[in-house]
């Protein structure tokens, strides 16, 4: 009972940082390290987005417990998951620090053998944020021996890249696309932005004047999109909303969209006194300027005027509120 009495409270001192140690010199255990596997280890973005990495120690001898502290790039990546390896069998940890790009552990066994030879310590489930790559450094990694000696490895700092895989599979995204005031469905455009993470595209469809689903992307990387619309005489869904999507690998499906007319100035997001100016400006010209003409029968009329009255004062944030957020 005493030994482990002593034995934690030699941990706590390692891991306070008291300069106790500072006078005595490490029990070198030569031979012994530590290192990070697999290394280099690589979280893929469009795939599971996830990595398990182990804290290895090879050639130990007799030891009890563990003191680490490892740093590495938080805009990268972040360590989701931290869980014990299975070389100690660990009864107390004195610190559990996971914060974003910083991990400390400091862990020992109570009452149970001293372990040697080669385990992991601890298990690191690593996702990805950014595409990049960062270091995994040891900025310590001590260790207590039978005696609860302290005993530093030789460590290597580890290599993690967070990526996106380059076999991208390709999919596909259907949908039901239409504009109010016109019975015919077809010829309108929705895109997709460059994909958020595999950087393929930009995309375009068009739908077809046929019922249910008149929109289809074929081949298309599975990625994140920003989709939009840029439709004459309408509100429309800009990209600057950041309406998106996430494409797996089949069943994808917009929800369904109905675009508001009477967007006559359309270049902006919002059905106002300009609208019905330009179309009220227009009505019975032969000559006209075909954004008046919402419904796109060729002549400006009071049908175009009502689809602008109706929706006066609309703007793309209201009408489509829900819609992909
Ligand atoms: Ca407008
Ligand atoms: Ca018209």
């Amino acid at each position: 009972m005493k030994k482990r009495l002593w034995t934690l409270i030699m941990l706590m001192l390692m891991v306070l940082g008291s300069s106790f140690f500072a006078f005595k010199p490490a029990a070198a255990q030569t031979g012994t390290t530590v290192y990070f596997s697999p290394d280099p280890a690589t979280v893929y973005l469009n795939g599971t987005n996830s990595q398990v990495v182990d804290i290895i120690i090879a050639g130990a001898v007799d030891l009890n417990g563990f003191d680490i502290i490892l740093s590495y790039d938080d805009s990268i990546t972040n360590i989701q998951k931290v869980a014990l390896g299975g070389f100690f069998e660990i009864g107390y940890c004195m610190v559990m620090n996971n914060t974003p790009g910083n991990l400390w552990y400091a862990c020992v066994q109570t009452g149970s053998e001293p372990k040697s030879g080669i385990g992991t310590v601890l298990k690191l489930t690593f996702t990805g944020k950014n595409p990049g790559t960062t270091q995994l450094t040891l900025g310590q990694a001590r260790f207590t021996d039978k005696d609860s000696q302290p005993v530093w490895p030789a460590t290597t700092d580890g290599t993690l890249n967070v990526t996106y895989n380059a076999t991208i599979k390709p999919t596909t995204l259907g949908g039901s696309l239409e504009l109010q005031g016109r019975a015919d469905r077809g010829g309108v455009k929705m895109y997709l932005s460059q994909g958020q993470y595999v950087l393929q595209g930009p995309y375009n469809a068009t739908t077809t004047n046929v019922s249910g689903n008149n929109l289809a992307f074929t081949d298309v990387a599975m990625d994140v999109y920003t989709v939009s619309t840029a439709q004459a005489g309408y509100l429309n869904i800009s990209p600057g909303m950041g309406r998106q999507i996430a494409l797996l690998a089949s069943g994808n499906v917009l929800p369904p969209l109905r675009l508001l007319g009477g967007n006559a100035v359309w270049t902006n997001d919002e059905i106002d006194i300009n609208d019905v100016a330009l179309v009220s400006g227009e009505i019975g010209k032969i000559s006209f300027d075909p954004d008046a003409d919402i419904n796109n029968d060729g002549k400006v009329d009071i049908f175009d005027l009502a689809l602008v009255a109706g929706n006066f004062g609309m703007t793309s944030a209201i009408a489509y509120a829900g819609w992909l957020e």
